[in-house]
């Protein structure tokens, strides 16, 4: 299998308030070089750099004003005289109006985003931008012929809504493959998101259509981030209604029903029979993560890659989530050698 990865992704390096204390994010540099490594032990297959994308390829899974607003956000953060993070720290929740855009950065941030988790630096739109054409990079490995791809991408994607980042995301990596496909002439694509956390961000893209069906296994949301989505009750709407499904599972899910789960997951994926299906993969569901509670053991990911498999069509694989441990290179890897093992 291709791996596509590129060095940029080091040009973002943001903070967290772990605890009510800003320390260094989770989501750090180390996390893709760990990955990186460890497809070059095993030998999974070549590895290239992303080709580079006109924004227009952002703007079909987001906004115009969002693209513009994460281009240019450094500038005016620091046009203020700061040096440190650009944080958001107010949101238009509920009762507030929340239609105006701010014309002030501070109000900016807080509009474009749900949380706090995803801070900009002078650097961080460079290696975002270049994180979205590691997985449109991918998805023409697969027009052009190749049965799967592995898109390395770092940050990560799946929590970046139409109109907001959060949860360590900017661009949706994973929803703009997606929607390349579509804008390519694709009638039919799916997205799978195995990622400990609700993909909230690919949910919202997609929530109002039928073209893409968008599947989530994640921690049930009344004790698990993002907390406010990610119930089995979220559907879809309109044409979309049916063509969303999430799988909340609770604390300390083990590989038993995690896979109970997958199975049924796989099922209705292949039903659907998408053109494409885009894997969003986090190996934060890993029994060691440090931000989450699953309780996967490293071979159990290889049994998510042999079940993905069975969904029977062309698959990009793009990377989420999975902090802080040795094991996600091995983790992220066995999910590929799984897929593999039932393919080739
Ligand atoms: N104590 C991804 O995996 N912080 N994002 C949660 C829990 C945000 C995770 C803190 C976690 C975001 C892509
Ligand atoms: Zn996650």
């Amino acid at each position: 299998m291709f791996t596509v990865f590129s060095d940029s992704h080091r040009f973002h390096h943001g903070t967290e308030l772990k605890d009510g204390v800003l320390k260094p994010s989770f989501e750090q540099p180390s996390r893709a070089d760990t990955v990186h490594n460890r497809v070059k032990q095993v030998g999974l297959g070549q590895i290239v750099e992303p080709r580079a994308f006109d924004r227009s390829c952002y703007v079909n899974a987001h906004s115009e004003r969002y693209v513009s607003f994460l281009e240019t956000a450094w500038g005016e953060w620091c046009a203020t005289g700061r040096t440190h993070d650009a944080l958001p720290l107010v949101w238009p929740v509920r009762d507030l109006a929340g239609e105006e855009v701010p014309t002030f950065i501070d109000g900016k941030l807080g509009f474009y985003a749900m949380d706090a988790g995803s801070p900009i630096t002078a650097t961080t739109w460079q290696a975002v931008k270049t994180s979205a054409d590691i997985a449109l990079t991918g998805l023409a490995l697969i027009d052009e012929g190749h049965d799967s791809a592995f898109a390395l991408c770092r940050p990560p994607g799946h929590h970046a809504a139409r109109e907001y980042m959060g949860g360590y995301c900017y661009l949706n990596n994973a929803a703009i493959a997606a929607q390349q496909a579509i804008t390519q002439g694709a009638k039919r694509v799916a997205v799978l998101d195995v990622d400990f956390h609700h993909g909230n961000g690919t949910q919202n893209i997609f929530y109002q259509r039928s073209d893409v069906l968008f599947v989530s296994l994640h921690g049930e949301p009344a004790v698990s981030y993002p907390y406010f989505s990610g119930y089995s009750h979220e559907v879809g709407a309109g044409v979309g209604e049916g063509y969303n499904l999430n799988y909340p599972l609770p604390k300390n899910t083990t590989w038993e029903s995690y896979r109970n789960a997958l199975l049924h997951a796989c099922k209705k994926l292949q039903q659907f029979a998408p053109e494409v299906l885009v894997i969003s993969l986090g190996v934060d569901t890993f029994k060691d993560d440090p931000i989450s509670h699953f309780l996967l053991e490293s071979e159990d990911f290889i049994g998510i890659g042999e079940l993905i498999a069975s969904v029977g069509c062309p698959t990009l694989f793009v990377m989420e989530g999975g902090y802080m441990v040795d094991e996600i290179g091995i983790n992220a890897v066995n999910v590929l050698h799984g897929f593999e093992s039932k393919r080739s």
